[in-house]
């Protein structure tokens, strides 16, 4: 199902959207990405307020993106892959520097796929993680493997001092609404692989077409 229940939050619901995200001929449906997104802020906004500045701007993405999705054009942007060759064929994309399209689908997607490589990292690092081992470490280290390099200086002190509060391994674990952690540990590890999935395939679609520097 694509829905994420509005009452019981569960991690697994969310990750489970990212599996309904490919079609058989694995091309992304932009509707179930929104919603795993739409899942994903909803799990940070229950890490705390300070996490509200992080999803504060993937909310903002997600919004462009419904925006485009229920727009004149809409039917352009059922999947990512119709999207970026609609887009691109009608020159609404800023290539150089932001212009006339400061908020194409292409270049706020991007910003969400980013993201998402940092919560791959993140949660493979939490998978893997013992006991003793501490949530703001993983969650900056991953951070600092993957978004900080497109993140100004000021964005990136802002999001290592808010990782400095995240609840302790045992605390997020039960935040994930999974169960025990024999449990997280077995749903990360069944969940992940549709994540990585849908991240691969953005990651070729935006390379083929030299897209992965959208200013
Ligand atoms: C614990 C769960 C973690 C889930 C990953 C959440 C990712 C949230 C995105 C971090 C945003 C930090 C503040 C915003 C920075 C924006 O400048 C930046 N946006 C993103 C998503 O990286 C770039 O967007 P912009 O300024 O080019 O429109």
């Amino acid at each position: 199902s694509d829905s994420v229940p509005e009452e019981k939050f569960s991690l697994k619901e969310v990750l489970i959207t990212f599996q309904s995200c490919l079609t058989d001929n694995q091309e992304i449906v932009t509707d179930s990405y929104v919603n795993g997104w739409r899942g994903l802020v909803r799990f940070m906004n229950s890490l705390g307020s300070i996490f509200s500045f992080i999803s504060k701007d993937a909310v903002n993405k997600i919004q462009i993106m419904v925006t485009h999705r229920n727009g004149e054009n809409g039917d352009k942007y059922e999947t990512l892959q119709s999207m970026v060759k609609y887009e691109l064929d009608n020159n609404l994309v800023d290539l150089q520097r932001r212009a006339e399209h400061p908020e194409s689908g292409c270049r706020t997607l991007l910003r969400l796929h980013r993201a998402l490589r940092w919560l791959e990292l993140f949660l493979e690092k939490l998978r893997t993680s013992t006991e003793d081992s501490k949530t703001s470490v993983m969650c900056t280290d991953a951070y600092n493997d993957s978004l900080a390099q497109h993140h100004a200086w000021i964005i990136r002190k802002a999001a290592t001092m808010a990782f400095c509060v995240l609840p302790g391994r045992a605390a997020f674990f039960q935040t994930m609404n999974v169960g025990s952690t024999e449990q997280v540990v077995a749903m990360l590890g069944e969940a992940m692989p549709f994540i990585s999935k849908v991240y691969e395939i953005t990651e070729e679609l935006y390379k083929q077409h030299n897209l992965l520097e959208l200013p």
